[in-house]
């Protein structure tokens, strides 16, 4: 144990021990669920909602209490989304998004893969389908941040990015359950995403991190003048593109003001190197400042050109200083925060010990006079350590930076930070605390949005090394939660998690309100729902029909817990079969699902959804189906079976 972990002095064993929390198992949630196994299924969970009150700086909560905030995590090369309640770190639920899923038959239903095909561009959709594969069903999702409304989080959507297939998704805080994912045109690699914070998302902007060569046709390889990149606008609300614009070197992160009149993003590689030599030669990188109203205005005027059906303007380096300027920036720079004084944004340096801060209220002077200094803007340039990487605020002045090479967080204040660099002597440096270890994001609770509160702040460690009991060659990382209320830094939470707890933001509780059973007439079943009507089923009600159209078999069952409204059905070697369920049960947590014997073929229905999957049956014989989320006492019983007849027979 280190000295650290005694230092904090709270011991979760403890507070849970010392509390209610006997009463509360009883009379909360796993009552419920033991009423509802015995059979009175109206019973629900609800009755264990006693208000969280975690007392200051104290992570744990008795059983049935509920957190004060949602964690929404990113997964890194998991491609999902991951909520947690904080403080007490408990993980609540995974959201597939880019990945295929085992559990939720994301990645596998007809709904779920519409959302892929949907947004995909026609010349991928060509190639897979050309190939045989119908998505691709991996992702590397780094950055998930929800909608904006006046400069705080509207609980819409949250949106994220796929760097691994160059794609942006958008997830329903209704359902929890993604609408959207596209593929960006022209740009490659999709690293760094924030919605617009004012007036409203509004824009998502999103870096395109590898340059490509303008026309990517197979023809250049070694011609890094014809190289560049893309920063894209999304609609948040169509999920269209709005605009892109041409800019030199690699977009690592992005971040916007709280006036809506810029986006900016942080760029390494100003050198357009294609080795890491080429790559790290200059001292000075950049950080690109758009100008969105000059850039609304050039799209109107015309002064675009097109590309893959996107308008683009061309915002390279020393072409137009209208649209973007460069404020060169040491070295390699990657993080990029906006502060909630709604002034201040910073630029962490990475290979340089610094973190660069702008004054977002000198951007205009320097658009309104393009012989100005792109370097009037910093008004900061504090040193913290080694390797800073990401910041986060407290709204009280305050500043957390994560030290990738030191492996520490460093508090610094702003305003000293400042005055430092106009002279005074004053250290803006307050603290520094050790953190296990190499840690790459922070968060902290609502910290970028107008109502940080300064409680909460998340490390996100890249290594746990042999903080933990060893699990083979691949370790998991680590992430810790420190109370930050008081002022200081007390470590309240230290755990594992699988790769790779990328980034987070944390949400006030009361901002997010998601529905407990859907809604029959939710978008995501439309299509499967008008087929049923076509097929002149009615699958509101207890219903089961077989309808076959020449080798292609439809086949609509219910289910009320714990039976199929179908007990058994037939179909032919080689047919296409699609098994369409509606969740008749409307009970909170009453999920049920359709897991076919070896065809590779699940999914969940959660109440009142209705879900289909399409499979080719496979060699003669019996297969049976049954539920795989347990719902009831008889959940073992809930089961069926197909008969595969011998083609020909
Ligand atoms: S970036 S570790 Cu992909 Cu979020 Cu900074
Ligand atoms: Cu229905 Cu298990």
């Amino acid at each position: 144990m280190s000295d650290k972990d005694k230092k904090t002095g709270i011991s979760r064993r403890g507070l849970l021990g010392a509390t209610a929390g006997g009463a509360a198992l009883l009379g909360g949630a796993g009552g419920a669920r033991l009423a509802m196994l015995g059979g009175a299924a109206g019973v629900t969970a609800a009755a264990s909602a006693t208000p969280a009150k975690a007392a200051a700086g104290s992570a744990s909560l008795a059983p049935g209490e509920l957190d004060e905030y949602y964690g929404i995590w990113s997964s890194g090369q998991c491609g999902e989304l991951r909520v947690l309640g904080v403080p007490s770190m408990r993980e609540l639920m995974r959201i597939p998004v880019f990945n295929r899923c085992s559990a939720t038959g994301w990645g596998q239903t007809n709904e779920s893969l519409k959302i892929f095909e949907d947004g995909m561009l026609p010349e991928t959709k060509a190639f897979l389908n050309a190939n045989g594969k119908r998505i691709h069903d991996n992702g590397d999702l780094h950055h998930p941040h929800m909608s904006f409304t006046e400069g705080t989080y509207d609980g819409r959507f949250i949106f994220m990015n796929d760097k691994a297939n160059t794609r942006v998704a958008r997830v329903r805080c209704d359902v929890m359950k993604p609408d959207k994912i596209i593929e960006i045109p022209n740009a490659k690699a999709i690293h760094g995403l924030r919605p617009q914070k004012w007036p409203r998302t509004g824009y998502v902007f999103a870096n395109g991190e590898d340059e490509v060569p303008i026309v990517n046709d197979g023809s250049i390889l070694d011609d890094p003048d014809k190289y560049v990149n893309f920063f894209t606008a999304i609609d948040g609300d169509t999920m269209e593109i709005a605009w892109q614009v041409m800019v030199s070197g690699n977009l690592d992160n992005t971040d916007c003001d709280y006036q809506g009149k810029y986006a900016f993003s942080t760029s390494y590689n100003s050198e357009m190197g294609m080795t890491l030599a080429e790559m790290t030669e200059n001292e000075m990188d950049h950080v690109v400042i758009f100008n969105l109203a000059e850039i609304e205005q050039g799209i109107a005027a015309g002064d675009y050109t097109e590309m893959n059906g996107v308008k683009v303007i061309d915002g390279r380096k020393e072409r137009n200083k209208k649209y973007t300027r460069y404020v060169p920036i040491p070295n390699s720079p990657h993080g990029i925060n906006t502060a909630p004084d709604k002034i201040h944004v910073c630029v962490n340096g990475k290979l340089s010990p610094t973190v660069s801060v702008l004054d977002v209220r000198k951007f205009d002077a320097l658009f309104d006079d393009d012989s100005s200094d792109p370097r009037s803007v910093v008004v900061a340039e504090p040193q913290l350590g080694l390797g800073p990487l990401h910041t986060c605020f407290d709204g009280k002045g305050n500043a957390f930076t994560t030290l990738f090479l030191d492996s520490q967080v460093v508090k610094w204040n702003v305003d000293a930070a400042i005055r430092a660099h106009n002279g005074e002597d004053v250290d803006p440096i307050l603290q520094k605390e050790d953190v296990h270890y190499q840690p790459g994001h922070n968060s902290t609770s609502m910290g970028e949005t107008l109502e940080a509160d300064g409680k909460w702040y998340i490390s996100m460690n890249k290594f746990s090394k042999d903080r933990f009991l060893n699990v083979g060659p691949l370790k998991p990382e680590n992430e810790q939660l420190f109370a930050i209320e008081d002022g200081g830094m007390t470590l309240v939470h230290d755990g594992p998690t699988f790769a790779e707890p990328h980034d987070s933001i944390i949400v006030r509780r009361d901002i997010l309100s998601p529905r407990n059973a859907w809604d029959r007439n939710d978008p995501m079943w439309a299509e499967t729902r008008a087929q049923a009507e076509a097929d002149g089923v009615d699958i509101d009600d207890w219903a089961d029909a077989v309808i076959r159209d020449g080798d292609k078999v439809r086949v609509y069952m219910t289910s009320v817990a714990p039976t199929f409204s179908l007990e058994k059905f037939e179909v032919t070697e080689g047919d296409e079969v699609t098994v369409i369920v509606t969740n008749l049960d409307d009970i909170d947590d009453l999920t049920h699902g359709f897991c076919l014997n070896n065809h590779g073929v699940a999914m969940e229905l959660a109440p009142q959804a209705t879900a289909s999957v399409t499979f080719t049956a496979a060699k003669p014989g019996v297969y049976w189906y049954y539920c795989q989320w347990f719902c009831h006492a008889l959940h073992m019983e809930m089961r069926g079976r197909m008969l595969v007849k011998p083609r020909g027979a």
